[in-house]
């Protein structure tokens, strides 16, 4: 009987661990036939998906990004002129397509830098996500 108590608070217990776990898997980004890396991404409250992709340095990338719908306004950006990635889109319940090829290898911070006064920036929020170039 106590086995199967301690049984049932673990499993109670690491049920969130593993939801956290789930979300926090890397999408890896395949090339397509015509050598073009696709990959897909939603924008919500606060938050993206895939909020961790990874893609292969000196292949062109093309990432379709589009918002749920709802009031609040996003973006997607990301600054990194030096590695060839260098964006910043509005984003609507249509996708839009940001082409780049990545010149280096490293993890880049994106995110949506939408802010209003006296309020956290929905990057704060957890609108933010990182792109990883591996050779
Ligand atoms: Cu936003």
């Amino acid at each position: 009987m106590k086995k199967v108590i301690v049984l049932a608070i673990f499993m109670v217990m690491s049920f969130p661990y593993v939801q956290l776990m789930a979300q926090t898997d890397a999408y890896i980004a395949k090339v397509d036939s015509d050598g073009i890396q696709r990959v897909q991404i939603t924008a919500r409250e606060y938050s993206f998906t895939p909020d961790h992709v990874v893609i292969r340095v000196n292949v062109p990338v093309e990432l379709s990004v589009k918002k749920e719908a709802g009031f609040v306004p996003h973006n997607i950006t990301l600054n990194a002129p030096e590695t060839g990635i260098n964006f910043s889109e509005s984003l609507s319940t249509e996708p839009i397509i940001i082409k780049f090829t990545p010149v280096k290898t490293g993890s880049f911070a994106f995110f949506c830098n939408k802010k209003i006064p006296f309020s956290k920036s929905h990057r704060e929020k957890g609108m933010e996500g990182l792109i990883e170039v591996r050779e």
